[in-house]
């Protein structure tokens, strides 16, 4: 049996926050484990986007009158404490993109295809990345010659960081990592890889669509050149993203997006940049979206990103212990839970987990199944598909009971 973990947040309280988390599904009360695909949003973030509709929406950076100049100062606002929230030297270092994909692209477009990427050039990444992370490389590889290596992955899920050792070369411009893999969890040595990329002189990309939601994440610390998430992960709207890069690198970088108040000026035939990250912003931005992504950064910042992850590292440990009672489960990735985020992949005996999903659907609890958009990796491990339960602020012990108690019942089933 596993034993009744203390949690150190009052996740009732949060949990009075969410609207959503009140509703049952097929006469159920919900129990929602599926937060590394997107988040569930506090009352104060569904508030915050209303508002901004109900009373001052209008265009940002254009307007003279004051509906304009409150929706800027908001837009700005929100990503003055974005920039906080990573600890960003200044606002200018945060450009908001649509989400952790767009963001990728317009590095592997800015960087790589518009940029100062040859052909023999080579980029390192890892097996464990998200789609996001492979494909738009791919176009650099197809559209410039560039040579792309993989960082491969011991069984039990770690980076085999001895392959940086061959891997990086002289011809090694970028290397590229995801912080927190999606599928395992793992939470990869970042800071340590940013290092050996810059020793080569290369430059480091952090994919941080599983870290920003879930744990302190300092872009100085790491010292990456990039990094990027998405808002609908960590409480907030879909539809806004984060791209994160230093000045210099953004100074030095092509913009992927061609439009309005990305320019300086414009003449028939040519155009010259505005400044960071205006520079990478073309066309009319997500205001309400920006907005209320800093209204989720309030909300964690109220919680503290420090619980945030202790509250995650509890219930991982407390779900790893329950869930291996259930006859035929196989979790992938570490036992050791300092070193992974709250997500769970797993397979029940033969069961597929798309049935796995759909039986615990009927329970009322909602999990992921499939490969997780990282193909790479499903074949890495050898398994076409996975379950997968992913936690945040608001989940509890009970909801782990009850998954369990569902996998029990998907057993059953297929009896
Ligand atoms: N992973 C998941 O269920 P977007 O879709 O752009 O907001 O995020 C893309 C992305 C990039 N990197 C990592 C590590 C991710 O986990 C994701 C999104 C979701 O695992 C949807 S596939």
């Amino acid at each position: 049996m596993a034993t009744k973990t203390e949690l150190l947040m009052d996740v009732g309280k949060v949990r009075e926050d969410f609207p959503i988390l009140k509703r049952t599904v097929h006469g159920k009360p919900l129990v929602y484990l599926d937060s590394a695909a997107t988040s569930q949003k506090p009352r104060q973030v569904i508030d915050a986007v209303s508002d901004f509709f109900s009373r001052y929406n209008a265009n940002v950076h254009r307007a003279i009158y004051e509906l304009g100049e409150e929706a800027t100062r908001e837009y700005e606002g929100a990503r003055e404490k974005v920039a906080g929230f990573i600890h960003a030297r200044s606002p200018n270092e945060v450009a908001f993109t649509k989400s952790t994909t767009e963001s990728l692209n317009a590095i592997a477009y800015g960087w790589g295809l518009k940029g100062k990427l040859r052909e023999g050039d080579e980029i390192v990444s890892t097996v464990m990345e998200h789609h996001s992370n492979h494909v738009p490389w791919f176009f650099v590889q197809d559209l410039k010659g560039v040579k792309l290596k993989w960082v491969g992955m011991t069984d039990d899920g770690l980076l085999k960081m001895e392959d940086y050792d061959t891997m990086i070369t002289k011809r090694t411009k970028v290397v590229t990592v995801t912080q927190c893999s999606n599928v395992l969890g793992t939470i990869n040595p970042v800071q340590e890889i940013a290092k050996r990329a810059h020793e080569a002189g290369a430059i480091c990309v952090v994919d941080a669509a599983q870290s920003v939601p879930h744990m302190p994440v300092d872009v100085q610390k790491i010292g990456c050149d990039f990094l990027a998430f998405s808002g609908h992960k960590m409480l907030g709207p879909t539809g806004i993203g984060v791209l994160y890069g230093t000045e210099e690198r953004l100074n030095e970088m092509e913009p992927l997006m061609g439009g309005g108040e990305m320019v300086r000026e414009v003449h028939l035939g040519s155009a010259k940049w505005n400044d960071i990250p205006f520079k990478f912003e073309g066309g009319t931005p997500n205001m309400a979206g920006a907005i209320g992504l800093g209204v989720a950064v309030d909300y964690l910042d109220g919680i503290g990103m420090d619980r945030v992850r202790r509250h995650e590292k509890e219930l991982t440990k407390y779900a790893l212990e329950a869930l291996s009672d259930v006859k035929g489960f196989h979790g992938f990735g570490l036992d050791d839970v300092e070193r992974r985020g709250g997500v769970i992949s797993f397979t029940l005996g033969d069961v597929h987990p798309h049935d796995i999903a759909s039986i615990l659907d009927v329970e009322g609890i909602a999990i992921r199944s499939g490969h997780h958009c990282a193909q790479p990796l499903m074949e890495r491990l050898n398994v076409p598909a996975t379950a997968r339960a992913s936690f945040y602020v608001y989940n509890t012990p009970e909801e782990v009971d009850r998954l369990a108690a569902g996998l029990r019942k998907v057993l059953d089933v297929f009896a």
